[in-house]
């Protein structure tokens, strides 16, 4: 769970309800699933309810309810959801980790196909014998499979962002140790996917048996699978493997190389070294004729030896990145310190959790120059959005702010709902008066291609937009992108000057690093932003560093790395 919003606190309440249909506990199930309604249909954040101690005060909340979303809060889980669904036949409870699927559906497919796990409704659903039950369909029957799949994606994946801190602290670890002479985690996570499937770290010793016994006693520790004196596989909290190898120093750069990858990279690359009479394996690069070692301590040499330059561990996903080091034409790529700016941050104004003052401190404690506040705008009544009247307020306190800031500028911005017929929220009026407006569409996902596109085009013709908030809408390995003509939308926002959105929350990295290349090709600049709720959150900005570099920008691609002076101007091209 992201952050416990309303819609979170409702649908603990509905699967409670749901549950008790099912046990003909007829009363409290009508009692929670109306709970469930009052709370998504409250305009006010239930946190903020639940902390003047008036819960209770809501129309269809008992004591009983009010203490379930307390507790929903404070830990984000249930205690009585939990013993209801340990309750329901295991079959049922599987079936309900697939998204889309409540209780009353689970129960009815065991009921009614016979199945009683997730592989036997998969089987089911490719023999269309899920499409035949009264009110699925075949649409419904598409959707499972879908979900299926997802499922078993959520299982074995896991987010960058979710990694970061545990890489931080493992390498920590194993620093403080003196048998260890560097550390390092190679693979997708040096990459920076956006997901991860396990980690491989690296480490160089003069003493391997030290720094596995070291490895294997990390304290996260929770499953050693095997311990050798070079290579151990451990698991850690939730099923995440780490993949370690012990490596003489003298041939660091070459396992390094070989076990970043990506392996269609390597691939790539060894293909290039036989045709130059070479041999590049994880011990090195060596010559065809006589296996004499020609490179292994570092990856420069090795990429030297076959004619190219050193390329950034972003890049190497085999998308033209070796012909360009061969040609020595590499984008000089975007870099955190270059980034002056977060372009996208709530405040308690709307959902955010944090003062503008405190948006700003921290924004400056990460060596920050300014900030724009982006809260929402009123459409959005459940995350408390802005009117005109609260957000020339709002403007007040930030010029009351920047007059006894120093060296640091907030900017006022907003996050401007693009409305369904694709007109902005808030009047130019309103618009007019700030300095940077993200534009984002939060409705009407299951709208056709054309319908979702013409929209964003037409907010773009806003001369008052200067960015387009997490593009696509995806949350990875939860929901989809909203149907749209990337290509179209990239031509227009060329053309306007606007900018896309790189949003850097964990979940989002919306747009993605291939989305970005294009649009940048088209002669699109992107805007980061960490769309942060809560202050630690706006430690996100280097995952979307992340994406852009992945996406082979540049700084002069990123709204980010000019001034704040410029980048207010950012329309006029
Ligand atoms: P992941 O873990 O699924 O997120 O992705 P990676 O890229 O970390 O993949 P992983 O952990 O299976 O392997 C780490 C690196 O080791 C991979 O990026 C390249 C290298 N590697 C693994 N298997 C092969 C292989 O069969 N051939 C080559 N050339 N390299 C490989
Ligand atoms: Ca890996
Ligand atoms: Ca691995
Ligand atoms: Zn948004």
């Amino acid at each position: 769970m992201i952050v416990s919003s309303n819609a979170d606190v409702a649908a603990v309440l509905y699967e409670i309800g749901e549950i008790l249909t099912i046990k003909d506990d007829r009363f409290r199930s009508r009692a929670y699933l109306l709970a469930a309604q009052r709370i998504t249909s409250l305009t006010e954040d239930v946190k903020k309810v639940k902390e003047r101690g008036e819960l209770d005060q809501i129309p269809g909340v008992g004591k009983s309810i009010a203490a379930t979303i307390t507790e929903v809060i404070d830990t984000g889980e249930s205690k009585v959801l939990e013993e209801l669904r340990e309750s329901l036949p295991p079959g049922v409870r599987q079936l309900m980790e697939l998204e889309g699927i409540g209780p009353k559906n689970a129960m009815r497919l065991v009921d009614e196909l016979k199945v009683s796990s997730i592989d036997d409704l998969e089987k089911a659903a490719k023999e269309e014998r899920v499409r035949v039950l009264k009110g699925f369909g075949e649409k419904k029957e598409q959707n499972i499979l879908q979900s299926i799949e997802d499922y078993r994606n959520r299982q074995t994946r896991f987010l960058l962002g979710a990694i970061l801190p545990v890489v931080d602290d493992m390498l920590a670890w194993m620093r403080e140790s003196p048998a260890v002479l560097r550390a390092e985690v190679a693979g997708s996570y040096r990459r920076r996917r956006e997901t991860i499937g396990d980690l491989d770290l690296l480490v160089a010793s003069d003493d391997p048996d030290a720094a596995s016994a070291r490895f294997v006693a990390m304290p996260p520790v929770e499953r050693v699978v095997s311990h050798g004196s070079t290579k151990s596989t451990v698991f850690l909290r939730g099923h995440l493997q780490v993949d370690c190898r012990v490596i003489p120093p003298e041939a660091y750069g070459a396992a390094l190389q070989y076990f970043t990858g990506s392996k269609d990279h390597n691939v790539k690359l060894r293909t290039i070294g036989v045709k130059a009479g070479y041999k590049l394996n994880e011990y090195g690069l060596f010559r065809r004729e006589d296996d004499k070692l020609v490179a292994s301590e570092t990856e420069e040499e090795i990429y030297k030896t076959l004619g190219m330059d050193w390329m950034p561990p972003e890049l190497r996903e085999n998308r033209g990145e070796i012909e360009a080091a061969t040609e020595h034409r590499l984008p000089k790529l975007v870099e955190l310190d270059e980034i002056r700016g977060d372009l996208h941050c709530h405040s308690s104004w709307s959902e955010g959790t944090m003062t503008i003052e405190e948006v700003a401190e921290k924004a400056r404690a990460l060596g920050l120059s300014y900030v724009v506040i982006t809260d929402h705008s009123k459409s959005l009544g459940i995350a408390r959005g802005l009117d005109e009247k609260r957000l020339r307020e709002q403007g007040k306190e930030i010029d009351a702010l920047n007059r006894r800031l120093r060296g640091f500028t907030v900017l006022k911005g907003i996050e401007c709902d693009i409305k369904s017929d694709g007109s902005m929220d808030l009047p130019d009026s309103s618009l007019e008066e700030l300095d940077y407006v993200v534009a984002s569409i939060h409705s009407g996902f299951k709208n056709d291609e054309e319908t979702m596109t013409n929209r964003m085009v037409s907010a773009m013709r806003n001369e008052h937009v200067h960015a387009i908030g997490h593009p696509t809408g995806r949350i990875i390995q939860k929901r989809k992108p909203y149907p749209l003509n990337l290509e179209r939308v990239f031509e227009e926002a060329a053309a306007q000057h606007v900018a896309m959105e790189i949003n850097a929350f964990p979940e989002r990295l919306d747009l993605d690093d291939v989305s970005c290349r294009q649009a940048m090709e088209a002669g699109v600049v992107m805007s980061i932003g960490t769309d942060a709720h809560a202050l630690n959150q706006m430690e996100f900005l280097p995952l979307g560093v992340s994406v852009a570099r992945r996406g082979w920008l540049t700084s002069k691609d990123v709204a980010n790395t000019r001034t704040a002076k410029d980048l207010v101007r950012l329309r006029r091209g």
